[in-house]
């Protein structure tokens, strides 16, 4: 492995362009070669262990090393490796997987469309929304709500519904017909607000927004139970009642989007139950597999797949791979490990409260402004004093350093900006949850130290 890295780097460095990436950086710090993994490790080329505290890419929820997965997956691949279902034609796959999602989904639940990720989940929807509102008679609903900073994927439609503004420039979105309202993160934009009312005020702005430009216009407001990408944005209690009273008072569509939230991280199958919320439309993907096979889809509930079967013709979507068939018998390999080890009712009663008290005494940390979680989602504040919630200035990068110090140590975390971010495999065990807390707190003595005495210049 070793005598292969400098090549590998050198290769990828002049060959493969990486998402989400500065190449030009990348160029000058060298790739970390990742050749193999086992339970809740990762391991590079050059032998070291990492204690992988984001499941991949929020995925991986019942670690690398399920060999009811690669059995599965093979099985499949001798059996029947593909087909498509255009034109009259389906497998079976397809069609279990499709109904073990709508028993597991909340009651109304009745219909899947399968995608191979989250950003197809989700342009499927604007597609979806859209044709429901024109089949209703009502062609002009065509306004879809998201929230700043939320994350739906990156394919034109779905990078739309995203908040963030520096993937819209790059490419001249959103797309028509899409807004945005502020999100729900009480620590970087409350002010003087108690929490609760915070979360109830910025769910307003949904009303609000409906009102400016007319319920005529509005066809769904898209949201993340927990915003994940956006930096564990938690959302206050008063924030989702709020915000389902609005959309039932106006009758417009609420999606949850469930990519990261949904298949028990946050210790229900859906992260929409979590919260009481009745969404219509909810999009999955990630640990659908547990990121073995790429797959994603939309569950829809009764209220569009009706007029989607009783009124409309043929929708005119959908992919070469949609419900592929190895992807499908791996996610029902997924869903029967959870089923069987009754993982999700695990994470909920156990591995949950265990991620929570350790999370919490981070929150002790001189570095750290708050501490705070949802299910297996945690994320920190960085700031340089622990008594307001100023930010350290952007050009110390103080939340790179401590992703840094945190790889060092060997200990995946995320930063986003100065916010640091795990979501960990629902196998976890104790042991590894003080190890990753353990690593954190170092990395966090370290990002301390590297700062010097003064810490920075605050910005507020
Ligand atoms: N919705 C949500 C809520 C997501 O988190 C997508 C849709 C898009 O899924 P696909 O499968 O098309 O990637 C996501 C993806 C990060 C990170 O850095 C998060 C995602 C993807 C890549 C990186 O936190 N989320």
């Amino acid at each position: 492995m070793t005598e292969n890295l400098a090549r590998w780097q050198q290769e990828d460095r002049q060959h493969f362009l990486h998402p989400f990436t500065d190449h030009r950086q990348l160029g000058e710090r060298g790739t970390r070669v990742i050749t193999r993994a086992e339970g809740v490790y990762i391991f590079e080329a050059n032998g070291q262990k990492i204690l992988d505290g984001m499941s991949g890419l929020w995925c991986v929820n019942l670690g690398y090393s399920r060999p009811e997965l690669a059995e599965a997956g093979c099985r499949q691949l001798r059996e029947l490796p593909y087909y498509n279902s255009f034109f009259q034609c389906t497998h079976p796959p397809a069609i279990e997987l499709a109904r073990e999602l709508c028993e597991l989904a909340p009651p109304g639940f009745n219909r899947v469309f399968f995608t191979n990720s989250g950003s197809e989940a989700n342009d499927t929807i604007i597609r979806l929304v859209r044709y429901y509102w024109s089949l209703l008679g009502k062609p002009d609903k065509q306004i879809i709500i998201g929230r700043r900073n939320g994350y739906h994927g990156s394919t034109v439609g779905a990078a739309s519904l995203c908040g963030m503004p520096w993937m819209h420039a790059q490419a001249g979105l959103p797309i028509p017909n899409i807004l945005h309202i502020e999100q729900p993160y009480w620590f970087g934009l409350g002010g003087d607000l108690a929490p609760d009312e915070f979360g109830r005020r910025i769910a307003l702005q949904l009303a609000t927004t409906i009102e400016e430009v007319g319920v005529d216009k509005v066809a769904a407001f898209i949201a993340e139970p927990v915003q994940g990408a956006g930096g564990a944005v938690i959302p206050p209690a008063t924030y989702w009642p709020e915000i389902q009273k609005i959309c039932d008072h106006y009758g417009i569509l609420l999606i949850a989007d469930e990519v990261i939230c949904g298949i028990g991280r946050l210790g229900h199958w859906f992260g929409s139950q979590h919260y009481g919320i009745r969404p219509d439309l909810m999009p999955f993907a990630k640990g659908i597999t547990s990121g073995y096979q790429a797959l994603g889809g939309v569950m829809v509930s009764d209220r569009v797949g009706d007029v989607l079967v009783e009124k409309g013709g043929e929708f005119y979507h959908g992919f070469t791979y949609s419900g592929h068939p190895v992807a499908c018998a791996v996610a029902r390999a997924t869903l029967k490990v959870l089923r069987d080890e009754k993982l999700v009712d695990r994470v909920r009663d156990s591995v949950i409260p265990a991620f929570s008290s350790r999370w919490q005494k981070l929150g002790e940390h001189p570095l750290v402004g708050e501490a705070r979680s949802a299910g297996l989602i945690g994320g920190l504040e960085l700031v340089p004093r622990k008594d307001s919630r100023n930010r350290f200035a952007k050009e110390l990068k103080v939340g790179e350093r401590c992703r840094d110090f945190c790889i060092e140590q060997g200990l995946v975390m995320r930063a986003v900006g100065d916010t640091m971010i795990v979501a960990p495999p629902f196998i976890i065990t104790d042991e590894q949850l003080d190890e990753l807390v353990d690593k954190a707190w170092k990395a966090l003595d370290l990002t301390q130290r590297s700062l010097g005495p003064v810490r920075s210049p605050a910005r507020a």
